[in-house]
Parts: structure tokens; sequence; C-alpha cells
């Protein structure tokens, strides 16, 4: 065979082989400029791209969540309490405000909805993780998603990360405009310790697990809130924005010695990694199957037309 008919045919099987595995965006986590949430500030149009709205068909919305990949929304399993239903929920893809009526928003409708398998639907559960697979994948230009860290990402006590949402503020049960709010970082101990002020029964308890992560401030005052659920706290890592944790719980929002924890981005990137390879997204429109099939037809055809080159 010579050798560029052979560079073409090795061609084509790397991207029949690519073809087989969905992988994570290689350019995230860029926003426009580099605070219920109680205690924050209104957020600037196109700052937090990958943040999105969860609704539930007949409500409006009941959670965030973030873009990690043009057809996938990483958000907390406990959203998902009411319903698993992929048919009764949608996402709403831009915008500031939770506004249908605003310009430049996508809806989004949602094909499966993945619940991390052991997730005990308990308020205060371990692998409060899910993640939603998009009807139809977007388009480059209607969103930026937000990085993933790596699995050994150290989270140090301290470093200043935001969290995002439309949830509860003090005035209000949801807030109009995408609220932003800077939150330190917490050592786990540290905020073990601070749910056990005062002393009381539950000193035998461990609330604080592996798989959560403490941010916010002892003397409360700012924090994230119901609403926000399933929203991202990111930080700058390298000069990009990484999700390290997903809105989780608290005992209420903003007490003094009742941190917001989220949920431990860095401990389930192997299991994001995998649901999104296993359920590839209809990337051009058409399905994945198909499109092999379409590449094979095309090897076919170049071998039968080039006779003398093979
Ligand atoms: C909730 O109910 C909730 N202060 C979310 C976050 C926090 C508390 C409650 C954190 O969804």
């Amino acid at each position: 065979m010579k050798s560029w008919a052979r560079c073409i045919l090795l061609l084509l099987l790397l991207i029949l082989a690519r073809g087989r595995g969905d992988v994570l965006p290689s350019v995230c986590g860029r926003s426009r400029d580099a605070g219920k949430i109680v205690g924050g500030q209104d957020a600037q149009e196109g700052q937090w791209p990958w943040q999105v709205s969860l609704w539930i068909a007949g409500e409006g919305h009941i959670c965030g969540g973030s873009l990690i990949h043009p057809g996938w929304v990483l958000t907390a399993a406990h959203c998902f309490r009411r319903s698993q239903n992929p048919s009764f929920f949608s996402v709403k893809v831009g915008g500031l405000t939770l506004s249908l009526l605003e310009t430049s928003i996508t809806l989004a409708a949602v094909r499966s909805i993945f619940v991390y398998p052991s997730y005990l639907w308990e308020d205060t559960s371990s692998g409060d993780i899910a993640l939603v697979q998009l009807e139809t994948p977007l388009k480059p230009s209607q969103f930026t998603p937000v990085c993933l860290p790596e699995a050994q990402a150290p989270l140090t006590p301290g470093t200043l990360c935001w969290v995002t949402g439309w949830g509860s503020t003090q005035k209000r049960d949801l807030s109009s405009v995408l609220q932003e709010l800077a939150v330190p970082l917490l050592d786990s101990e540290e905020c073990e310790k601070m749910y056990h002020i005062p002393e009381s029964s539950l000193s035998g308890k461990r609330f604080i697990q592996a798989d959560m992560l403490c941010a916010g401030f002892e003397e409360g005052q700012r924090d994230s809130c119901q609403g926000d659920s399933g929203g991202p706290l990111v930080c700058v890592i390298n000069s990009s924005w990484i999700q390290v944790g997903i809105v989780s719980w608290g005992f209420g929002c903003a007490r003094p010695y009742r941190p917001g924890v989220y949920t431990r981005v860095p401990a389930y990137v192997d299991w994001i990694q995998r649901t999104v390879a296993e359920n590839p997204s209809d990337i051009c429109g058409c399905n994945s199957r198909a499109s092999e099939a379409q590449l094979l037809v095309l090897l076919v055809l170049l071998a039968l037309a080039l006779p003398g080159a093979m």
C-alpha cells in the first residue's frame, strides 16, 4: 500500500475509534471576567457561563447545575427527590435571571438522569451528585463549560472560591438575579468540630464525610441556601475556573458554626468521566452508530476508488 493511502486509512480509523467514547471538553473554565446565596451580590452577564437552572414542570426553578460538556449538566442527587422522570425536567442555559423572557437563553430538554448509584436520599447523605444528559447537545456558541479537577486535586483550606445560584436570600425565597459569593474552603476536621457546637446528643455522629467539602464562615452571615443546591463551587486553578464542589446541604443557611457543605467533586471525577463516556451524545445531530456506518462506507468507497493505490 502506498504510504499516503496508509495515512488516510489510519486517519479514518483514528476518527472511528475516537467516536466510540465521549470525552470532556479540553476548552473549559473561561469566564468573560476574572455573592440564597445569603450575603452575596448580583453576578454580571457572562461571568458564570456554565451556570444553569434546573426546572421542573409546573413549578420552575428547583436547583442549580453546571455545564461540563455540550450535552451534560452536573448537579446534586437530592434535586431528584420528587421525580427522576426526565420528561418533567428542563435546563435553562444562559441569562442572568430566572425569567424565560430573557433573550439569549436556551431551554433544553432532558434525555436521561444519572443519580449516583449509592446515594441514600437523606438530608446529609454521601454521594449527593447527579448527571443530566440533554436531549440535544448545545452548540459551542451557546455556552462555555466549567473545568473538572483531577481526582487527586489538593483542596487547600483558606483558598477563596465562588458559589453561584438563584436560591434564597435574606429577603426572598428565590433571587431573580443570579447571586455570587466568595467563600473560603474549610478544613474538614475544623468543619466537623463546628457542627458539634454546642455539644449535643449528636456528638457521636459524624457529619462531614470523606466525599464532602465545607466552605464558608465560622460567624455565618454569608452562605449558599435552599435553591442553590446542585450549583457549582468554583476556584481559579492555573488561571482556569475549576468546579471543586456541588451545593449539597447545611443546617439552615448562614448560621454561625454551620458552614455550607458541598459534594467534593474530585472524589467523583472517575464516575463522571465513565458516565459521560458510556453514554455518547449526538454531537452532530445524528446518532453515533449512524455516523460510524457512514465512515465505514466512506472507507470502502475509498478502497474501491483507489485500487492502484492499495
Ligand atoms: C438546601 O436546603 C440547602 N447552607 C442548600 C445549601 C445549604 C443549606 C440548605 C447550605 O438545599
